[in-house]
């Protein structure tokens, strides 16, 4: 084994730091465990951060490949890098706007920002995006909307200061295991209240779980808001001295609203008494997947800044999904420029276009629309060219059958760590090294800064993303990267960009981080690593000055024991300095069941797969078999469908308007009757979902869609002529 390396999990955005070993002859990683010196984890680490990071399944890409005669050919790097400057070369110079690029919030923040450059600096396209669009960008919305900026105000030292924690569309027991513990262990001693649909391996470790109803989010926690306001539970200092909006909220009648979430009144009543002490909220997919993502999250804020819930021990909580959200989000150049600067400001763009090297007229004019609309535009043929890093959209975006055929027809560049859906699909793939063979940093949910560092070499025929997007980008154009520049210089270049912003990362540089291990920004100079609460004054009031939970006047400035925060104190990075209400009205299920789809399908995760299971499974030639799980009754209710095999397993098809499945069934109590419950990790699944996006996030309603069941072996239910292409933005 090699020396011990430490490195930051790259399989979610908890971040753990982990020590690593490389294993002594050939490429790969030996052991890893926690790093009981990081101060994000302190040692501890989930079983599938170590087991996937050591030893993924997958099909690796060990070498370039180009399409020769309709065949993926094993090629060499120059002529891979050749037949890519070609056809992203060709289509941009026809128009810059006819090359489109995704990427990730699994890149290291040095490749993420390199990506962006060559993206809007070099080519100037607006077609660029990432999949952390898929995941985060209602939350990142609904931030910018309460806060005027995407720094999300609590951190992990709040989890065991919170007396409640309300964890909302979100499964963290399965999907940050390692906070999971954190929050469960600091529930002990207060209450955790979980809000889902399905009774998740985390709502059974809840003191309570209320079952809304898919998508009934935005009404609940309207209810909840409008039950605050009529039992006098505002914290009124706070909300006059350093909020605008509440006076406008236009709330609905609690009662109307609850039952439209299918919640009784009691149990609003009860997450609004949870809401008088110290409480967390925290949201995750069930929430920001949805053509009201950016509404609901809005309306999560509202309930915390009502309530006076955004100093110690509290808050609005988003839970990052992938590693590097966080660092896509202030580095990528993909809604912002790098450190959050605003796409409009002209002054920003003169910086950024001379920091690049590249005529300010080349920046394009605005951010683009979204994943969703970048497939549209291929399809419809604007788009000519894509080039794709660290993402499988072929399996992750809904409506994934047709995403296939636009990408198709386009030409193609996939450069991935193992063969993917996509890579199927590619007229040139360039094999990258993936996290134990990179070096850089990640952001993790919190705003810590961490390093990634390789404890293997590189096989032969793979570079890292960063070598390969400079290479590139300098073959497209000109002189665009500095081809010696170590991921640590373009950290700096990076970072220098965001001094003085709210995501101020200026002190922070690989050598700092080699010393300290974690640093959060805003850290504008070297010895800085900051808290960020938009609070102006002393450190608010923290949970161990107090002996009695917070009534509502505790929270104001005349509270207990002089240690409260005074409400004058805030400030927020908006025009007014006051953090903002939200408005939204939502709208509905993009398509609610009827007649001919009368299921409900929901999708989520499962401990042991990761998003489109690329890194779990033999190859993509075999994903395994697609589970569907639903209620006993519902089972029951469509037995003449379902139809055992010779392993007696249970087949059916599930069929969507845009696609069908054979799965395998099982009766499950934890999820509602009427709805068809499908892992993620699997291809297949998003053949089903609806390409309908939220308006202001363009994030995709991936929780929702109406599907039926039918026999397995019955003659194809949606023939591909009666395929219906739903509008947008419903
Ligand atoms: N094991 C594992 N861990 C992961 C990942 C993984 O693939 N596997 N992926 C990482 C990534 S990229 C992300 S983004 C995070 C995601 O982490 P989570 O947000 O926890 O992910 P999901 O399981 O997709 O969805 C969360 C919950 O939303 C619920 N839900 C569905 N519809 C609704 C609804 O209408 N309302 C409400 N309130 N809830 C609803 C689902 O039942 C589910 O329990 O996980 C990260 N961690
Ligand atoms: N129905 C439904 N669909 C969903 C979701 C859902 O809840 N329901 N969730 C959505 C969410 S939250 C997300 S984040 C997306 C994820 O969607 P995708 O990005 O499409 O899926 P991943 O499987 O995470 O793909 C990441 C790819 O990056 C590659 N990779 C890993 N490390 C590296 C590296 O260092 N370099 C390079 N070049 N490649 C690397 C992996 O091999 C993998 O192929 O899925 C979305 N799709
Ligand atoms: S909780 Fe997340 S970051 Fe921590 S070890 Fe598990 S997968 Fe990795
Ligand atoms: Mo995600």
């Amino acid at each position: 084994m090699t020396d011990p390396v430490p490195t930051t999990c790259m399989r979610c955005a908890v971040g753990c730091g982990l020590i690593q070993r490389g294993v002594d002859i050939g490429y790969g990683i030996d052991t890893v465990r926690g790093n009981a010196n990081d101060p994000v984890n302190r040692g501890m680490a989930c079983s599938r951060g170590i087991s996937e990071t050591a030893d993924p399944d997958g099909e690796w890409l060990t070498r370039p490949m180009v399409r020769r005669d309709g065949e993926l050919t094993k090629t060499t790097w120059d002529t891979a890098l050749f037949e890519a400057q070609r056809g992203l070369g060709e289509a941009m110079d026809r128009n810059p706007d006819a090359v489109a690029i995704l990427g990730s919030g699994q890149q290291t923040n040095e490749a993420a920002y390199a990506l962006g450059k060559l993206a809007r600096g070099g080519i100037g396209t607006r077609y660029y995006d990432a999949n952390t669009t898929l995941c985060m960008a209602s939350a990142v919305t609904a931030y910018y909307d309460a806060f005027g900026s995407d720094a999300p105000p609590p951190t992990y030292e709040d989890i065991s200061k919170a007396e409640t924690h309300v964890v909302w569309g979100a499964n963290p027991a399965v999907a940050h295991p390692v906070m999971c513990r954190w929050i469960t262990q600091s529930a002990e001693d207060g209450t955790l209240i979980v809000v889902d649909p399905v009774r998740t391996k985390t709502a059974r470790a809840a003191d309570h779980h209320v079952a809304v109803d898919p998508g009934g989010d935005l009404d609940l926690a309207r209810a909840v808001l409008a039950r605050v306001v009529e039992t006098g539970g505002v914290d009124e200092a706070f909300v006059d001295a350093a909020t605008t909006g509440f006076d406008d909220l236009e709330l609905p009648d609690s009662e109307a609203a609850a039952d439209r979430a299918g919640v009784p009144l009691s149990t609003v009543d009860r997450l609004v008494e949870t809401l008088a002490d110290d409480t967390l909220i925290y949201w995750g997919m069930g929430v920001n997947q949805s053509v009201q993502g950016t509404d609901t999250a809005g309306a999560l804020i509202d309930l915390c800044l009502a309530t006076g819930n955004l100093g110690p021990g509290t808050g609005p909580f988003s839970l990052t999904g992938q590693a590097n959200s966080m660092g896509t989000r202030v580095c990528s150049s993909k809604g912002t420029w790098p450190g959050h600067h605003d796409f409009d400001d002209p002054e920003e763009r003169e910086v950024v276009a001379d920091a690049w090297g590249v005529p300010v007229e080349r920046l394009p004019d605005d951010t683009g629309p979204g994943p969703v609309g970048i497939v549209d535009a291929v399809r419809e043929g604007s788009v000519e060219a894509v080039y794709t890093v660290a993402t499988n959209p072929v399996a992750g975006m809904p409506d994934a059958t047709d995403v296939a055929d636009a990408l198709e027809d386009a030409f193609l560049v996939v450069q991935d760590a193992f063969r993917t859906e996509t890579v199927e699909h590619a007229d040139v793939v360039l094999p990258a090294a993936t996290w134990g063979e990179s070096n850089g940093t990640a952001i993790n949910m919190e705003r810590t800064v961490s390093r990634i560092r390789p404890a293997s070499d590189l096989p032969r025929g793979v570079r890292t993303d960063l070598n390969i997007i400079q290479t590139l980008g300098n073959v497209l154009v000109n002189d665009l990267f500095d081809p010696t520049a170590a991921p640590a210089a373009v950290f700096d270049e990076f970072a220098a960009l965001t001094a003085g912003t709210d995501a101020d990362c200026s002190g922070i540089s690989h050598e700092r981080l080699d010393e300290e291990l974690a640093v959060r920004w805003p850290a504008s100079d070297a010895e800085t690593s900051a808290g960020y609460r938009y609070y102006e004054g002393e450190e608010p009031r923290s949970s161990e000055s107090r002996e009695e939970p917070r009534s509502s006047e505790g929270r104001t400035a005349s509270g207990d024991g002089g240690d409260a925060v005074a409400p004058d104190d805030w400030s927020f990075p908006t025009p007014s300095g006051r953090a903002r209400f939200s408005d939204g009205t939502g709208r509905p299920l993009p398509e609610p069941t009827d007649e001919e789809y009368p299921l409900l399908l929901t999708t989520a995760r499962e401990a042991d797969g990761y998003n489109t299971g690329v890194r779990s499974r033999e190859s993509p030639d075999d994903p395994g078999t697609l589970v569907a799980r639903v209620h006993p009754d519902t089972l029951d209710d469509h037995r003449e469908v379902i139809e055992p095999n010779e392993a007696d397993d249970l087949l059916v098809r599930v069929a969507s308007r845009r696609g069908e499945v054979i799965a395998r069934v099982t009766a499950d109590d934890a999820i509602p009757s009427d709805v068809v419950w499908l892992p993620i990790h699997h291809p297949a699944t998003n053949d089903l979902t609806h390409p309908a996006t939220d308006p202001r996030s363009d994030e995709p309603n991936l929780k929702q869609c109406a599907v039926r069941l039918a026999r397995p072996e019955s003659d194809t239910v949606t023939p591909a002529f009666e395929r219906e292409r739903p509008p947008q933005h419903p």
